[in-house]
């Protein structure tokens, strides 16, 4: 009846999914996906009525606690986080993680998930009293459809928790196909667990211990999760059971049939090992029930469902009515004042007539009256313009708040807190302006742990972490696979379960390996739970300028496009960028901090505060005052432009130089604003492509903050060229924006407002 926009249904899965309720502790953690209704039923995770007011789009975090309405039905999520955003108790949990839709993609972060456990037991310093952990006592449960096993998520995952040893049961629901695609599509030899043999551990070797079971045999099913924990639990294995011969009695969900594409046999075949009734037979069969008592039941469920789902509508439909009454009355008052009263009152009537209406049904109304009574001077316009913005700011809460962190810990409540230098300060390197860092976090708090590739033992390729594993030991600087989206889950999962995870990936070129996981679980975790779960993950990479197509990307559009949600920090230097760090770990969102690839062996002031000087989010800094043209840049950029504002005072301009310093957010203050007022003329420049974040920046500036008004010259861009930089000096040259471009760019916008004071050079 158009009530829900969608549905999708784990109907055919039920019966493992008892099992595996069974098998889970309060305290354990779940990463699934869309089928697994059952096991939150049976957990008591989910009730009937939430899961109908999340196929409605209810907003009311009681009503969905999962998602408050902003996630399709069937994403499951227990709420982690209390109403002011600060971890609950989690051992008194049952964790289920927020679900994507996005096949496998709620598979990475089981590394971390997993792994916190491992820390937890095994890092002495984390023993103790805590609200995450016991002993890594917790097991993580996953849940996979047999056709998403064919994602490299999963590959990679499988191979990352051999490695790491991790508690994790990784359950697989096969039902044959995926949507309408069958077995022999997916997977080679038609089989996930016998392809996957070759993880299998042994007496010698360590690896996976691997299940195979029916998904119709409740006795078998009951056992394998059973010993499948036990085992995950007690030493740390990682366990996989691929549960077969499961069915999909409704089709994939509500947007097609499955017979369509389902031969008479396969369907015949699935009436006839749908779980249930196995299930049924049985209990019968066994003696633990008679059939007329099971029907009774049937029966029931479907009574209390029906019950349920009356009572979710209503709820639904309950949580709208006083604003469509209050705009209804409203109208009634316009249609007594306007002289539209015919029209107005058409309006009300195709409102009330509605079938189902919904919020922006009744605000589309509201709107349209007004613009009909746009040249009318009645009091009724108050109240209908009070009515527009009092929901316009409710709607921003219920669809847009929570994209970032809203508690007390917020990244931009942080306390700015300056670097003090001693009189007779050293210049060193700038890695180890970073390396001393690095050093205070650890030794201050045990729950900062840092991993990527080349991490632990030779403490990075660019040496921030040096003699640091040698210090802190391999369980807190560590090094780990060539796995990029994995090192994004592993630093997610055990950001959930309340360590401090820096996960490094190698050169920001190689971010694109992790961005589905980055853009899809990370950017989306609060905002898809309405403040529900966090993952304070800091991401550590390096970029911009230095060499070769594959180490010198700044493809930061890419990441403006996709990673909303995740503050992108982008340091001059590795002062800033060390301030940033101390900023991050004082907080709880996300953020990608973006270093110089080319700074780490310039010379910088080290601060005597090293450990707890910040620098704060979203404060854009003048590292140049000039008059004449304002450049605002950030990064590798800085450097250069310092270069040409030089050159430029030589023939009599003078440039002010703006470093931005963080992306996202982006000057909270409007604070370049009043530099454009005293310079009118802006330059845009950065190191990626044309139309990428020089454009944000312009759109920030120009548009946001509203600078067209004073300026004397079009504002204008300068950045890459279209391709990736080529190799060598001359390649960096001629790809990327570079002194003498810089130059020529701030020179003509001066020869447009005084040619004759600087003329045409070429
Ligand atoms: C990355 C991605 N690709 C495609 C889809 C569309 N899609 C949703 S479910 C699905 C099939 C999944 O099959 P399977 O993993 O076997 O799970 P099942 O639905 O059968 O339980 C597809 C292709 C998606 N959600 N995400
Ligand atoms: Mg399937």
């Amino acid at each position: 009846m158009g009530k829900a926009k969608f549905g999708i249904f784990g109907d055919g899965k039920e019966l493992p999914q008892i099992a595996m309720a069974k098998a889970f502790r309060r305290g354990d953690l779940r990463s699934g996906y869309y089928r697994d209704q059952t096991f939150m039923f049976a957990l008591g995770e989910l009730t009937l009525e939430q899961h109908f007011a999340q196929l409605y789009a209810h907003t009311d975090v009681d009503a969905d606690p999962a998602s408050a309405g902003r996630l399709m039905n069937g994403h499951f999520a227990t709420r982690a986080l209390d109403h002011e955003g600060h971890w609950k108790d989690l051992l008194h949990l049952n964790y289920a993680i927020s679900d994507v839709s996005p096949t496998a993609g709620q598979i990475p972060r089981i590394i971390g998930l997993g792994y916190a456990s491992k820390l937890y037991r095994q890092n002495p310093q984390l023993h103790g009293q805590n609200q995450f952990s016991k002993n890594g006592n917790e097991v993580v449960f996953g849940t996979i459809g047999n056709a998403a096993t064919s994602e490299g998520m999963f590959l990679e995952a499988v191979n990352a928790m051999g490695v790491l040893q991790i508690p994790v049961v990784m359950a697989i629901w096969d039902d044959d196909y995926g949507i309408s695609v069958p077995q022999e599509y997916h997977t080679t030899k038609g089989d996930i667990s016998k392809i996957l043999q070759g993880y299998q551990r042994t007496k010698t070797e360590e690896g996976l211990e691997l299940f195979k079971v029916k998904g119709w045999d409740y006795v078998a099913l009951c056992n394998t999760f059973q010993e499948a924990a036990n085992i995950s639990r007690k030493s740390h294995v990682p366990t996989l059971i691929h549960v077969t011969e499961l069915t999909q009695p409704q089709g994939h969900s509500t947007s097609g049939s499955h017979e369509r594409y389902k031969s008479t046999e396969r369907l015949q075949w699935e009436q006839e090992h749908d779980c249930l009734l196995k299930f049924r037979e049985w209990l019968i069969d066994e003696d633990y029930a008679y059939a007329a008592e099971l029907d009774e039941i049937e029966l029931e469920a479907k009574v209390t469902a029906k019950a349920a789902k009356n009572a979710a509508w209503k709820a639904f439909n309950a949580s709208m009515k006083p604003d469509f009454d209050l705009a209804m009355a409203i109208l009634d008052k316009a249609i007594l004042q306007s002289s539209h009263k015919n029209v107005l009152s058409e309006l009300k009537m195709e409102f009330e007539t509605t079938l189902n209406p919904l919020r922006s049904e009744v605000t589309m109304c509201l709107k349209k009256a007004l613009r009909l009574m746009r040249n009318e001077r009645i009091s009724v316009k108050k109240e209908a313009v009070a009515w527009i913005k009092r929901t316009a700011n409710e709607n921003y809460g219920r669809y847009s708040s929570h994209l970032y962190s809203e508690s007390s810990s917020s990244a931009l409540k942080v306390k700015a807190t300056k670097p003090k230098y001693a009189n007779d300060v050293k210049l060193v390197d700038g890695r180890q302006v970073l390396q001393a860092c690095f050093d205070a976090a650890l030794s201050r708090d045990p729950s900062i742990i840092a991993f990527g590739e080349d991490v632990g033992l030779i403490g990075g390729v660019n040496q921030a972490f040096v003699g640091l594993q040698d210090k802190y030991g391999v369980l807190r600087v560590t090094d780990t696979g060539i796995r990029e989206c994995t090192i994004i889950g592993q630093g997610i999962g055990a950001a959930m379960r309340g360590l401090r995870p820096i996960a490094e990936i190698q050169y920001l070129d190689y971010l694109v390996y992790a961005l589905a996981t980055l853009t899809d679980d990370l950017a989306t975790l609060q905002y898809r739970t309405r403040g529900g779960q966090k993952a304070p993950l800091i991401i550590r990479t390096r970029g911009h300028r230095l060499e070769g197509m594959w180490h010198a990307g700044s493809p930061i559009s890419m990441i403006l496009g996709s990673m909303r949600g995740i503050y992108l920090l982008v340091p001059r230097d590795m002062t800033q960028a060390a301030g940033f760090y101390n900023t991050m770990l004082q907080s709880d969102d996300t953020a990608l901090i973006i270093e110089c690839l080319n700074g780490y062996r310039l010379k910088e002031k080290i601060p005597e505060n090293i450990g707890s000087f910040t620098v704060p989010l979203g404060m854009p800094e003048i590292i140049r005052e000039g008059v004449d043209v304002t450049v605002v840049t950030y990064g590798s950029m800085c450097r250069i432009v310092l270069d040409a504002a030089q050159q430029l005072q030589e023939v009599g301009i003078s440039t002010e130089v703006i470093d931005v310093q963080t992306l996202l957010p982006f000057d909270i203050s409007n604070s370049i604003l009043d530099s454009v007022k005293k310079t009118n003329r802006v330059l845009f420049a950065d190191e990626d492509a044309p139309g990428g974040g020089s454009a944000y920046m312009m759109q920030q500036v120009v548009e946001r903050q509203g600078a067209s008004r004073y300026l004397d010259a079009e504002p204008v861009t300068l950045c890459s060229k279209d391709h990736r930089p080529a190799y060598g000096s001359d390649g960096d040259y001629f790809s990327k924006p570079n002194v003498e471009s810089v130059f020529d760019k701030v020179y003509t916008l001066m020869t447009e407002s005084d040619p004759i004071a600087y003329p045409d050079i070429y």
